[in-house]
């Protein structure tokens, strides 16, 4: 954290998974926006990086959190030890996700499969358990879960990423009426398909099968999507969206892409 920007601490925002695609993206938005940052991500480097850059460019305060959100013990610690000052979060963006895989449900992997129902849900509980009792305490808050068109629609092969996804959509339901009491905004945002290191991701490096699956249309940006998630934290004190699904143009559901 430089100095310079060390007294003045403004509305802060906790992103998981700020490394790269959303996350990142939406670092750099609200850092623009003058808001503080708690940034997390399993690579150290990369959000050390952002963190430098946003700091010098923006002077905001930023905590880069190196964190595996599937690490229980790990999520608690993080959080516990913030300084009180950063413990004040007023919006959550549980953003740190994966796919790893397309598979049938007869061809896939434990191992991928718990990959991604260990980070998708039980990460996203993790942090949320630790965050959700700050809010309270403060009366405020916005939490914003970031599910997708695959927590609406099943499609061929999406089989354990698009259950993990219909947690987050489910999740962010029961969220919303469980805090209404405490005036915290629960939000989901379900985007469709956005080129960002997803899709290499779920392809285990594959950049070319990656690359193929934007073909023919103009995809979303990592860009695009962190317009929205800060859309929705700019609205009155007594408006709250609730849930959001946002696609391309070319995209009408998790089925119908139209390609040129
Ligand atoms: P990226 O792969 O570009 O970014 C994913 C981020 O999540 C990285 O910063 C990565 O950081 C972090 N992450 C992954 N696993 C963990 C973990 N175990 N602990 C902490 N951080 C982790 O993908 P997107 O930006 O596209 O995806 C962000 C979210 O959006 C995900 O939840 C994804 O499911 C969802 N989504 C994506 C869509 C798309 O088409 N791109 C569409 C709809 C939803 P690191 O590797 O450094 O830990
Ligand atoms: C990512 C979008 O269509 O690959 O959540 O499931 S999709």
């Amino acid at each position: 954290m430089l100095e310079t920007n060390q007294n003045k601490m403004r509305k802060i925002i906790c992103i998981t998974g700020a490394s790269a695609g959303f996350g990142k993206a939406t670092a750099m938005l609200f850092a623009k926006n003058e808001w503080d940052i708690i940034i997390t991500a399993r690579r150290k480097d990369l959000i050390d990086q952002l963190a430098s850059k946003l700091e010098t460019k923006f002077h905001v305060n930023v905590m880069p959190i190196e964190l595996d959100v599937r690490d229980k013990k790990a999520v608690k610690k993080a959080f516990t030890n913030l300084p009180d000052n950063w413990k004040k979060i007023d919006v959550l963006v549980n953003n740190a996700g994966l796919a790893s895989g397309l598979d049938k449900i007869q061809d896939g992997t434990i191992d991928d499969w718990e990959k991604m129902i260990d980070t998708n849900v039980k990460g996203l509980l993790y942090v949320s358990n630790e965050v959700i009792p700050l809010m309270i305490a403060q009366k405020k808050g916005h939490i914003i879960n970031i599910g997708s068109t695959a927590g609406k629609e099943v499609y061929q092969k999406g089989n354990v990423y698009c259950a993990s996804k219909h947690a987050v959509d489910a999740l962010t339901k029961s969220m919303r009426i469980d805090l209404l009491e405490h005036g915290i905004k629960v939000t989901q945002i379900a985007p469709g398909a956005a080129e960002t290191e997803f899709s290499e991701v779920r392809f285990y490096g594959d950049k070319e099968k990656a690359k193929a699956v934007y073909n023919g249309f103009k995809p979303m940006s990592a860009e695009d999507i962190a317009d929205i998630i800060y859309y929705t934290t700019t609205l009155p004190e007594h408006l709250c969206i609730n849930d959001l699904t946002v696609t391309s143009l070319a995209q009408a559901n998790s089925f119908y892409i139209h390609r040129e």
